[in-house]
């Protein structure tokens, strides 16, 4: 009996093996069709999803050679593989004269979403890793310098990947940055971003929302804004590995990569948040989704922005299915390279108020999951009379609220 069952089983296993060998390169190698697509390739790099579940990027010179030399001695090994494409951030926009609520402030952004609620408990986002997916971050700045995670099992400067991670001198994070572009220390983007989640408030005038929180830089957009969706993907999964429980992206890609989609779906399943800025076209994505703020995973927060008013900014991309919830996002403080500060406007500042938010409540509760986060987050927004957002939950991060809110999730 033992041994009929055994080799049923071999027989099962068989069949199995001879339906995944039924794979083609035209079955595995997927390309939209659409116009728009053909516009934002990366022309000779392509995007490779692994049956082991990594992703790589590949070069080669054409279509034909990729299929014939790349895919087709491996195709046993390969779930799919799709040309590279074009990502940015959304591009930042300048909202002049604003009349502020909040009107000599410098953090108004802090205040409206009553950070210091958080802070005065010992919440701050101690103990808790955020992957910045962004631009270049300058971790020198004395604002951030004691709040980059580092890998204290690599040598720094030698060359050697002492880790053995497959990432050289990865001491302070790790550049994905690919595409051709000047220096990339003169775009603040990344920098930014990095302020708003973690600066140090004691090195400086920019009161980060989490300032005990640790990031993990992985840029992988140049100078000049763009960068690629493969390279994204392999940030990403970089910063995952270095143990980041929140992801913060605030860029967008063309509407073609399957790939992204399914390193999003990835990410979310390990437990990690991703925070995800809507976009600063002014259009309803449930009309006309953009990615990857309009995946809607389950782990997924997409986030909107609002001013110093409290209204949602004109700009801002917004959606009562593809949109959670708002923050502050117009005239926001934060650092940029050169030991100095500056001001910009964009969803781009939206998400990470969102994800140093998340620190926050995971610093409070660390045994939460990432749905738990999420779900506090989203559900204790602030909603006054005459300002509500369009967005799923009609109303603005609060941070205050959201501890309350995750106290009754786990009580
Ligand atoms: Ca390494
Ligand atoms: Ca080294």
């Amino acid at each position: 009996m033992d041994v009929f069952k055994a080799s049923f089983g071999v027989a099962l296993l068989f069949v199995l093996s001879a339906c995944g060998n039924a794979k083609s390169t035209e079955s595995v190698y997927k390309k939209s069709a659409s116009p728009y697509c053909a516009q934002t390739r990366i022309q000779s790099k392509y995007i490779v999803e692994w049956e082991d579940d990594r992703f790589t990027t590949e070069f080669a010179e054409s279509e034909e050679d990729f299929k014939e030399n790349f895919l087709k001695p491996k195709l046993d090994e390969i779930r799919s593989a799709e040309p590279d494409y074009v990502a940015a951030f959304n591009q930042p926009v300048r909202t002049s004269n604003l009349q502020q609520t909040f009107a000599d402030s410098q953090s108004w952004g802090q205040e409206i979403i009553e950070a210091s609620a958080a802070w005065s408990r010992g919440y701050s986002g101690q103990n808790v890793i955020v992957g910045v997916v962004d631009s270049f971050v300058d971790t020198t700045h004395p604002q951030l310098k004691g709040n980059i995670l580092i890998n204290d099992r690599e040598i720094p400067g030698n060359g050697i990947d002492d880790d053995g991670n497959g990432y050289v001198d990865d001491v302070a994070g790790y550049s994905f940055i690919s595409q051709p572009g000047t220096n990339p220390s003169t775009n603040p983007h990344g920098t930014h971003v990095s302020g708003i989640i973690a600066a140090d408030p004691s090195y400086g005038r920019v009161k980060g929302v989490a300032p005990q929180a640790k990031i993990v830089p992985a840029p992988f957009i140049s100078n000049d804004g763009q960068g690629s969706l493969g390279d994204a993907i392999l940030a990403m999964q970089y910063v995952a590995s270095r143990g980041a429980k929140i992801i913060n992206a605030s860029w967008g890609g063309a509407p073609c990569v399957g790939a992204l989609g399914s390193a999003f779906a990835k990410l979310s399943a390990q437990g990690i948040l991703l925070i995800v800025a809507a976009g600063n076209s002014g259009i309803d994505i449930d009309q006309y989704p953009v990615y990857p703020a309009s995946f809607l995973i389950p782990n997924q927060i997409t986030v909107a922005a609002s001013t110093s008013l409290d209204f949602l900014a004109s700009w801002s991309n917004n959606g009562y299915q593809g949109t959670h919830l708002a923050a502050p996002g117009a005239q926001i403080l934060s650092t940029v390279p050169g030991n100095s500060y500056g001001y910009m406007d964009g969803t781009s500042m939206s998400a990470p108020f969102v994800a140093g938010a998340a620190a926050v409540l995971w610093s409070a509760r660390p045994e939460a999951s990432a749905a738990q986060i999420r779900q506090a987050l989203v559900r204790s927004v602030d909603i006054s009379a005459g300002h509500e957002f369009r967005v799923a939950s009609r109303g603005r991060l609060n941070i205050r609220k959201a501890l309350e809110e995750l106290q009754r999730i786990l009580p």
